[in-house]
């Protein structure tokens, strides 16, 4: 398969790259990446050889349409994606997460190719904190932030672009992520990064909101499942049944760390702050006999401490600048 992957220099995207070169070295890999803030050719490192990497904006006609005729299928990660930075300024989110999006699907529209669209859980909104309801394909659109909101218009431009145009593409949305070449904006290297640092971990708020985390390998092997076996035109929902509230992840992590349980603060809480998501990703598992593979979630933190900790020169040159930006929003 020639395949194309917006937005591969970024976490989940070169995540993909690495494992789809391992496990599919059949495959011809083209990754089209704006290097923004949150992308980094270091994050491909190891298999530059093996690859094209082309350094643009997937907004940029002239730019994407060419790499898309060049395919056979376009897995499309290219987002912005940080809520934090979405309420400090939403415009870039419209740009790459809604033109953007709409410049990947005129391109497959013209050129016949495949697309398998990632997206996020986020589009649902947010579940009461301790009730028994999950997200289903089939929960209604309640976008909460910038970042949410620009994601489902994104979805619903996918919908759109099969039902009227015949586009042959499928959509996933996925919970929270963790793992290697994870920004140190996020939630869980952000607390890993400061501790190594000397600083204190910050938690939004109690700490009591509700996140399902999943391993960004078991992501990427959903993904590969969808793409492989999904049906044209069907949304599949990925998660690996681990709702964990933010005070229990960060406790974790001090125990892993060797730190106190108390040893962080709490400051200011997000604008607009989702309080639960859950998945239920039945669906995945029933029809395309998709399993999560890392469901130990504290072993699997234990290793991602140990990435952060073993690789400073992919993350220490972002780390005062980082939490320079959070500090000016008192968090
Ligand atoms: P990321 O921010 O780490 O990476 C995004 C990548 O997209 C970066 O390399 C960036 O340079 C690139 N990019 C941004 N705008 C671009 C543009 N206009 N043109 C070309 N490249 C551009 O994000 P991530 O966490 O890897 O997320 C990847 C995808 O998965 C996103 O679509 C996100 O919505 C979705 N998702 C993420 C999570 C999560 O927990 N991180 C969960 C569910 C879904
Ligand atoms: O320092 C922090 N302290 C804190 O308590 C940060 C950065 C976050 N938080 C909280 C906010 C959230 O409840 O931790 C939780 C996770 O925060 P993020 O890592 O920012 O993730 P979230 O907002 O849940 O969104 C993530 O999952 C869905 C990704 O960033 C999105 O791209 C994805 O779509």
């Amino acid at each position: 398969m020639r395949l194309l992957v917006t937005g591969g220099a970024g976490f989940i995207g070169a995540n993909f790259v690495h494992s789809t070169v391992r496990d599919h070295p059949e495959d011809v890999v083209t990754v089209v990446d704006a290097l923004t803030y949150a992308g980094s050719r270091e994050s491909l490192r190891g298999v530059e050889d093996s690859i094209e990497l082309v350094e643009g904006d997937i907004a940029d006609v002239d730019v994407i349409d060419p790499l898309v005729a060049a395919a056979d299928a376009v897995v499309h990660f290219a987002a912005e994606t940080h809520v934090d930075n979405a309420l400090a300024d939403p415009r870039p989110f419209l740009h790459s997460n809604v033109t953007g999006t709409f410049a990947v699907l005129e391109a497959v529209r013209r050129h016949g190719v495949r697309l398998h669209h990632v997206s996020t859980d986020e589009v649902y909104g947010d579940l009461e904190l301790d009730g028994p309801t999950r997200f289903t394909e089939a929960t209604p659109y309640n976008p909460s932030s910038p970042y949410s909101a620009t994601k489902a218009a994104a979805d619903m431009l996918v919908r759109a672009w099969v039902r009227s145009f015949c586009v042959h593409a499928t959509i996933s949305n996925c919970s929270n992520n963790f793992g290697p070449y994870q920004h140190i904006e996020k939630f869980i290297p952000r607390q890993i990064t400061n501790i190594l640092t000397g600083r204190r971990p910050k938690l939004y708020g109690t700490g009591a909101n509700v996140r399902d985390w999943i391993h960004v390998d078991d992501h990427n092997s959903a993904v590969r499942a969808i793409l492989e076996r999904g049906e044209a035109g069907r949304t599949y929902l990925i998660g690996a049944d681990n709702e964990q509230s933010n005070l229990a992840v960060l406790q974790s992590l001090l125990a892993i760390m060797g730190r106190d349980p108390d040893d962080f603060d709490h400051v200011t809480d997000r604008s607009g702050h989702d309080l639960r998501y859950a998945i239920d990703p039945s669906t995945l598992r029933d029809e395309l006999g998709w399993t999560p593979a890392r469901t130990d979630f504290t072993e699997a933190l234990r290793e991602t401490v140990e990435w952060y900790r073993t690789h400073p020169d992919w993350w220490a040159p972002l780390k005062d600048a980082t939490e320079s930006s959070y500090s000016k929003r008192g968090q």
